[in-house]
C-alpha cells in the first residue's frame, strides 16, 4: 500500500529525533534571583509612621501602591515555582520532542493518540503513561479513550488526567478536554501546554471551530505556540445494501465538504491571527480516524487515503525531520520569554494587575498626585503675602481707634495674640484645602515683637521765634493797662495807681523801654500731635513679613518634611523598579 511509506516513513523519523537541550538552568536561576532580590526591597519597604500620622490620605494611596506591588512580587514568585514544577513534566521528557495534542472535549485526541501508537512498527516499543494528580509519572495500557458505544456522547466520560506515551524520540500527550465537566481538567492541560514542542489541535467537523474553541486558539497563538489545527471525525455513515441487507457504512466526507471546512476555518483564524501567522499557524486539514482504521483493516486503499490520514503523517513527519531540533531547543526560551512578557512584564495584555505595566501605572498617579500637592504649597508661599495682608489690615483696623499712647503697648500685644489666630486659621484653611486631613505640627508659629519698637510719642515742631516781638507785646500791653488806668482816673482807685504812676514816670518808662527794644533771635518746639498712624504702619508691615515668613517657613518645612519623603520613596520604588524590568529583559534576550 503506497500511503503507507508516509507511516512508516514518520515512524522511522522518530528514531533520528536529535534533542538538544538548551541551557536555560543559568537563566532561570538570575530571574529567581532578580525577582527575589526584588521582592526583597519592595517587602522592606513601608510608610513613615510620620507620614501616616500627617496625611492618612496620601500616606494611604502611599500604602496601597506599596501593597500591589507587595502582591505583585510574590504572585511572580508563586508563578515562577508553577512554571518550574512543571517544568519537571518537561523533564520528565526532556530527551524527547513533544507533541501535545489539545482541544475541546470528545473532539478525538485520544483516538488520534492511540491511533499512532498503535500503527507503530514492530521494532518500536511504546510505553503509555499518565499524570496523576500529584503529578506523579505512572505505567499505563493505553490511552483512556471513549469508544464510540452507546454512550458515546456521555460528557462524564472523558479524559481525566495528562497521559500520553513516548515512541523512539517523542513523546505524544493527550490532555483532558477543554470545556469538560471538570473545569480543572481543562486547566490542568492549559498548565501543561507551554512545554508542548509543538500542539495539533483537534475540532470535530461535526461543527467545526466554535465559539469558545476559538478563543483556546487565540490564547495558544498568544503564548507563541506552533499549532496545526486538525478537522476530525470528517466521516460520515451511509446506507448501504450488503449482501441484501440495509448496512450503515462508515465514508470519508466529500472532498467538497471537507474543502468548505477547511476553508472556513482557515477563514476564522485569520481574523484572530494579528500578525505573524507564519510561525504560529501550521497546517488545516480535516481526518478521520475511523475511516483510516477501517481503510487499513479492510485493505481499503481509496478509505486510507481519503481519511487523510496519510497527508497527516507526512505533515508531522516533516516538521519532525525538519524542525524538531529547533523547536525543541525553542520551546524553553518560548516557555521563559513568555513568562517574563506575560506573567512579569505585561506586555499586550492591559489585563495582568500584577503586571510591572499595571505597577508602573499606579506609580505614576501617585507620583501625579505627590507632585501636584507639592506644586500647590509652592503656589500657597507664593501668595502668602497676599493671603495674610488683608487680614492684618482689618485686624489692626479693628483696634486702631482704640489705640492710645497710654495703651499701645497693650493694645498691640492683644492685636498680635489675634492676628496668631487668624493666621494659623488661614494656614489651616489652605492646607485643608489641599488635604482634607492633614495634621498640621504648628510649634513653629510663635510669636516675637518688641513692644518698644511700636511706642507711640507726641510729635513736635520746631519754630523760630523773635524775643523783639515778645517783648514788645508785653510792654506794649502793660503800657496799655497803664494807659487805660489813667484814663479811668475819675475812679478812686485808678487815681491812686496812675498817681503812682505818673509819679513814678512808669508810663513814660514803658513808652521809653518799646522804643529801646532791640530785636533778637530764639527757637521753639511746640506739639503738633502724635506718630500714632506711624507706628500703626509700621506694626502691621512688622506683622505681616513676620507671619508671611512664619506661614512660607511651615509650607516649607511640608515640602521638606512630607513630600521630599514621600517622592522619595515613590522614586526609589520606580528606580528599583525600573533596574528589575532592565535585568529581567537582559535575560530574556
Ligand atoms: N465518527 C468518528 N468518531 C470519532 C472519530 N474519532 C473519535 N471519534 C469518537 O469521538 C468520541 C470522542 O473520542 P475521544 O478520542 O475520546 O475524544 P477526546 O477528545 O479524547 O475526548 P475527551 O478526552 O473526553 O475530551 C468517541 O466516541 C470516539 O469514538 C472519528 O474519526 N470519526
Ligand atoms: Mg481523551
Amino acid at each position: 500500500m503506497n500511503q503507507l511509506t508516509s507511516m512508516e516513513d514518520f515512524y522511522k523519523s522518530l528514531k533520528d529525533i536529535s534533542i538538544i537541550n538548551s541551557g536555560l538552568d543559568e537563566k532561570r536561576e538570575q530571574l529567581k534571583n532578580y525577582i527575589n532580590e526584588f521582592n526583597g526591597v519592595i517587602q522592606a519597604k513601608s510608610v513613615d509612621e510620620n507620614i501616616a500620622k500627617q496625611n492618612p490620605e496620601m500616606a494611604k494611596m502611599l500604602e496601597e501602591t506599596l501593597v500591589h506591588i507587595k502582591n505583585s512580587t510574590n504572585v511572580w514568585i508563586e508563578n515562577f515555582e508553577e512554571a518550574l514544577k512543571k517544568e519537571k513534566f518537561r523533564s520528565d521528557l526532556e530527551n524527547y520532542f513533544i507533541i501535545i495534542i489539545f482541544g475541546k472535549v470528545k473532539a478525538g485526541k485520544s483516538s488520534l493518540g492511540n491511533f499512532v501508537a498503535k500503527r507503530k512498527l514492530d521494532t518500536q516499543t511504546v510505553q503509555f503513561f499518565k499524570y496523576d494528580e500529584a503529578g506523579q509519572k505512572q505505567s499505563i495500557k493505553k490511552l483512556e479513550e471513549i469508544e464510540d458505544t452507546q454512550f458515546a456522547t456521555n460528557n462524564l466520560e472523558c479524559t481525566i488526567e495528562i497521559q500520553g506515551f513516548t515512541l523512539d524520540g517523542m513523546a505524544w500527550i493527550d490532555t483532558p478536554g477543554l470545556g469538560s465537566m471538570v473545569k480543572e481538567n481543562g486547566e490542568l492541560a492549559k498548565a501543561y501546554i507551554q512545554s508542548a514542542d509543538y500542539i495539533i489541535y483537534p475540532t470535530s467537523s461535526d461543527s467545526p471551530l466554535q465559539q469558545d474553541e476559538t478563543k483556546q486558539l487565540k490564547e495558544l497563538f498568544e503564548q507563541n505556540k506552533k499549532v496545526t489545527i486538525c478537522i476530525t471525525k470528517s466521516d460520515e455513515k451511509e446506507e448501504d445494501e450488503v449482501d441484501g441487507e440495509m448496512v450503515q457504512i462508515l465514508q470519508n466526507k466529500s472532498s467538497n465538504r471537507r474543502d468548505s471546512q477547511e476553508k472556513y476555518v482557515n477563514d476564522e483564524i485569520i481574523k484572530i491571527l494579528q500578525s505573524n501567522k507564519e510561525s504560529v499557524l501550521g497546517d488545516i486539514f480535516s481526518i478521520s480516524t475511523h475511516t483510516a482504521s477501517k481503510g487499513l483493516e479492510d485493505n481499503n486503499d481509496i478509505l486510507f487515503e481519503q481519511s487523510n490520514i496519510p497527508k497527516f503523517y507526512e505533515l508531522i513527519t516533516k516538521v519532525i525531520k525538519e524542525k524538531s531540533t529547533k523547536l525543541k531547543s525553542d520551546t524553553p526560551y518560548d516557555g521563559f520569554r513568555s513568562f517574563i512578557d506575560n506573567g512579569i512584564l505585561g506586555i499586550g495584555s492591559s489585563d495582568n494587575e500584577s503586571s510591572i505595566s499595571t505597577i508602573k501605572d499606579k506609580l505614576y498617579d501617585l507620583d501625579k498626585k505627590i507632585k501636584e500637592s507639592f506644586e500647590r504649597f509652592e503656589i500657597l508661599k507664593e501668595n502668602a503675602n497676599n493671603d495674610l495682608e488683608s487680614e492684618i489690615e482689618s485686624v489692626v483696623a479693628e483696634y486702631s481707634n482704640k489705640i492710645t499712647q497710654a495703651n499701645s503697648n497693650e493694645i498691640f500685644v492683644t492685636i498680635d495674640v489675634e492676628l496668631y489666630k487668624k493666621v494659623v486659621e488661614i494656614i489651616q484653611k489652605n492646607i485643608n484645602e489641599i488635604f482634607a486631613d492633614f495634621d498640621m505640627a504648628l510649634e513653629s508659629l510663635t510669636t516675637s515683637f518688641s513692644t518698644s519698637d511700636f511706642l507711640i510719642e507726641d510729635k513736635y515742631k520746631t519754630i523760630k521765634t523773635s524775643t523783639e516781638n515778645k517783648n514788645k507785646t508785653f510792654f506794649s500791653g502793660l503800657l496799655n493797662v497803664v494807659n487805660v488806668c489813667i484814663a479811668l482816673i475819675p475812679h478812686p482807685a485808678a487815681k491812686v495807681v496812675s498817681t503812682i504812676i505818673m509819679s513814678t514816670g512808669a508810663d513814660t518808662y514803658l513808652g521809653e523801654k518799646i522804643g529801646e527794644m532791640t530785636s533778637s533771635e530764639a527757637t521753639e518746639s511746640i506739639k503738633i500731635g502724635d506718630n500714632k498712624g506711624e507706628v500703626i504702619q509700621r506694626f502691621k508691615a512688622d506683622r505681616l513679613k513676620h507671619y508671611e515668613l512664619v506661614a512660607k517657613d511651615i509650607y516649607k518645612g511640608m515640602q521638606n518634611s512630607f513630600f521630599s519623603p514621600l517622592q522619595g520613596i515613590s522614586q526609589d520604588v520606580s528606580s528599583k523598579l525600573s533596574t528589575f524590568e532592565q535585568n529581567i529583559k537582559k535575560i530574556r534576550g
